[in-house]
């Protein structure tokens, strides 16, 4: 028996390694888990594949009228998030949760599948999502978060920028997703877009199925899809089309 079976076995001291826990600062906790109480991730919470921690940010706030914001020095529309009462919220976060402090916000560096595979490698994190016009910068400086974007539009908050950032690294947990496809042959993982997919009818509205798919002959299918996959991420998304091909270039993934 190798130590490590040895320190898990009998029953009295078998201990599984903590799930990957998101703690959440929000003064909207009732936002959560919201769509990540359903389908997929929903059941991995269930079975304790991550956890989730919701922290109300308002519980911290030290007044009678339990603030969180103030008017922004030196004027202008709108309110600001107060560092003491998100420093407060922070400490008692990092005092239950694992992980990196990140701030969902506008400003942050866009999420892409590569910092979600690093998130998801971790044991955690501690997201705090931002309501009117943001958080003081001191309490960001003094904790040393992250920000995240999750691209360039606006959203309300960072609420539903946290629950988007969530649902992409629980997918990645092991165990969570259903079926046996590997993360690696994800389009994204690759570098490419989809393929396009056909199912029955065969016909429909005038509208037949690419026939090399009813063909039967899986090579043709497999170079027929990856053609496919190139055409569609060359029109449609010039970025990830030249950074596909540096690294095809470079010779990553496949061999000459
Ligand atoms: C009207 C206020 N805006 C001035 C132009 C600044 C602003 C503040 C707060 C804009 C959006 C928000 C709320 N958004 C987020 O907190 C947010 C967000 C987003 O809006 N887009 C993409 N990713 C994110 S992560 C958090």
């Amino acid at each position: 028996m190798s130590a490590d079976e040895a320190t898990r076995d009998g029953a009295a001291t078998a201990r599984r390694k903590p799930p990957w826990t998101a703690t959440v600062l929000t003064i909207f906790p009732e936002m959560f888990p919201g769509h990540l109480g359903a389908s997929l991730a929903g059941k991995a919470l269930e079975r304790d594949l991550w956890a989730l921690r919701v922290l109300d940010i308002r519980d911290f706030a030290r007044d009678k009228h339990r603030s969180v914001d103030d008017a922004p020095f030196g004027g202008g529309a709108g309110m600001v998030m107060r560092p003491d009462v998100v420093d407060a919220a922070l400490e008692a976060a990092k005092a239950q949760g694992p992980g990196p402090a990140i701030y969902l916000s506008p400003r942050g560096r866009l999420l892409t599948q590569a910092l979600v595979r690093e998130l998801a490698a971790g044991p955690g994190a501690i997201l705090l999502c931002g309501r009117y016009e943001g958080v003081d910068e001191r309490v960001l400086e003094a904790h040393g978060v992250a920000e995240v974007s999750l691209g360039d539009y606006v959203l309300s908050g960072g609420e539903p920028a946290a629950l988007g950032l969530m649902d992409a690294v629980v997918r990645l947990l092991p165990g969570v997703v259903g079926n046996e496809a590997s993360p690696a042959e994800e389009s994204f993982e690759r570098g490419l877009l989809e393929y396009p997919h056909y199912t029955r009818p065969a016909a429909w509205r005038g509208r037949k199925v690419p026939q090399v798919l009813t063909s039967g002959h899986h090579e043709k299918v497999r170079r027929w899809r990856q053609g496919q996959a190139e055409r569609i991420t060359e029109e449609r998304r010039p970025d990830l089309w030249a950074h596909y091909l540096k690294d095809r270039d470079e010779g990553e993934g496949r061999e000459p």
